[in-house]
């Protein structure tokens, strides 16, 4: 979607702090970190949110990616927490679904 910030991120229009791309995810440094490592991973294909997320396929390859790219690429070799915020109740800022992955430390409950 032409007016979306992670659109543009993934599409390379807006730097970012790239950590991984492949034909259906990208992943990128978040702006302002709430750990030592925190990423976001976003799919390629535009969907707001996860409330209108219902193809199980995409989501299955997101989650998979997430996986991969905490345990492979950032090598969160301790552990990691995984948050999907959904509308604005539950703090989404942003609205192209986004996984953030949240490691460095040992996270709060
Ligand atoms: O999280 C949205 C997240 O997106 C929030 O943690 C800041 C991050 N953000 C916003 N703009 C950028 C840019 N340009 N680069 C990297 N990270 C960014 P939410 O779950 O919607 O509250």
């Amino acid at each position: 979607m032409s007016s979306c910030l992670f659109c543009k991120i993934a599409a390379g229009d807006i730097p970012s702090g790239k950590v991984y791309e492949d034909d259906d995810v990208y992943a990128f440094r978040d702006i302002h970190p709430k750990a030592p490592t925190h990423v976001l991973v976003i799919p390629k294909t535009h969907i707001a949110t996860l409330s209108e997320a219902n193809d199980a396929a995409l989501l299955g390859t997101l989650m998979e990616r997430v996986r991969f790219i905490a345990d492979q690429v950032l090598e969160l070799a301790d552990g990691y927490r995984v948050v999907i915020n959904v509308r604005e109740g539950g703090g989404q800022e942003v609205f192209h679904l986004h996984v953030h992955i949240l490691g460095g430390k040992k996270l709060p409950f």
